[in-house]
């Protein structure tokens, strides 16, 4: 049978059929899988499998086959920085939430998660939570970011995730895709996919006090139907974005405003740190690049180097 990963909790997976039956399964020996990929997750969210029915009764199932991916995201696996965790499968959209307050997020998780979901062929917006707690003091920095994520290509989403008036635009966004929601913990995800898929109940967390981090309430990334068509992808808040895997010789290429003009650069291999007529920097020089972008750009560049 065919069916659609609606969940995967380390060795159990939830699973749906064409019928919209529900089967709990298990991976069946050893996966015919594209073996480029090396994650510490055989099968995740959004992935086609095929399955075969193991008990009826209790709807258990044991999952034989993966369909091949469109695409995936990744992220460094919680339990090896050098491995891979696929996040989820098939994703039409990535939605990145960041809040400017209450936490503040920082534009260089913005940045890892922009250039991952580039690296993987996932288009992406940013959605910026929490407006209703907007002061004085935050307008500046969002008018700041939907400059800087404006100029590099990306569009920007103020939202007040508690107020669901704010979110139809969102809406109308993700009809009939499937869309990945990821961001720090405590942005307000979860709130958000409860506006979304009313019903669910998806747990929230205060936002602990001290350290204005949210706390864990989700491990595992879940999939949910939407009313209107399509369906959306709730992964587990993470504190880094760690980066895996990445060539400093690449990296430009995912940065889309640098994409754009780096074929004016001099030299064809042009890393757009000191190389002499580079159109990267004459960019953002002219004010066509944003600075933060580039400055982003530079300290991933740098932490690429330290690896190695
Ligand atoms: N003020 C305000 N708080 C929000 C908003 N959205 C979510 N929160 C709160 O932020 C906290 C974390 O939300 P949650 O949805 O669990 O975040 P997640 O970790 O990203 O899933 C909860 O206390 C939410 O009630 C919002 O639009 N405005
Ligand atoms: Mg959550
Ligand atoms: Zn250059």
């Amino acid at each position: 049978m065919e069916g659609l990963v609606y969940k995967s909790t380390g060795s159990w997976y939830v699973v749906t059929d064409s019928t919209g039956n529900t089967w709990n399964a298990r991976i069946k020996g050893k996966l015919k899988i594209d073996e480029e990929i090396s994650s510490t997750n055989p099968v995740a969210a959004g992935d086609h499998v095929l399955f075969d029915i193991e008990d009826e009764q209790v709807h258990t199932a044991l999952i034989t086959e993966i369909r091949d991916r469109n695409n995936y995201m990744v992220r460094v696996s919680p339990h090896n920085i050098n491995l891979k965790h696929i996040i989820a499968a098939n994703i039409d959209l990535a939605i990145i939430v960041a809040s400017v307050a209450d936490p503040r997020t920082s534009t260089g998780f913005i940045d890892r998660f922009l250039l991952t979901a580039e690296a993987y062929h996932i288009p992406s917006v940013l959605v910026v939570n929490k407006i209703d707690l907007l002061k004085a003091k935050h307008t500046g920095i969002l008018e700041q970011w939907k400059e800087i994520y404006g100029l590099a290509g990306y569009e920007v989403y103020p939202v007040t995730a508690r107020d669901k008036t704010t979110l139809t635009v969102v809406a109308d966004l993700i009809k009939n895709k499937t869309t990945l929601i990821s961001g720090h913990s405590g942005v307000g995800k979860s709130t958000m996919i409860n506006q979304l898929v009313p019903g669910k109940g998806i747990k929230t967390k205060e936002v602990s006090g001290w350290s204005g981090k949210g706390q864990h309430t989700t491990t595992f990334a879940e999939m949910f139907d939407l009313p209107g068509g399509g369906r959306i992808i709730d992964t587990p808040g993470v504190k880094e974005f760690g980066l895996i895997d990445f060539e400093k010789e690449e990296l430009s290429q995912y940065f889309p405003e640098m994409r754009a003009v780096m074929k004016h650069c001099r030299f064809n291999n042009c890393l757009h740190i000191n190389e002499p007529g580079c159109a990267v920097k004459q960019a953002v020089i002219d004010k066509k690049l944003s600075e933060a972008r580039y400055v982003s750009y530079v300290s991933i560049l740098e932490s690429i180097e330290k690896k190695y």
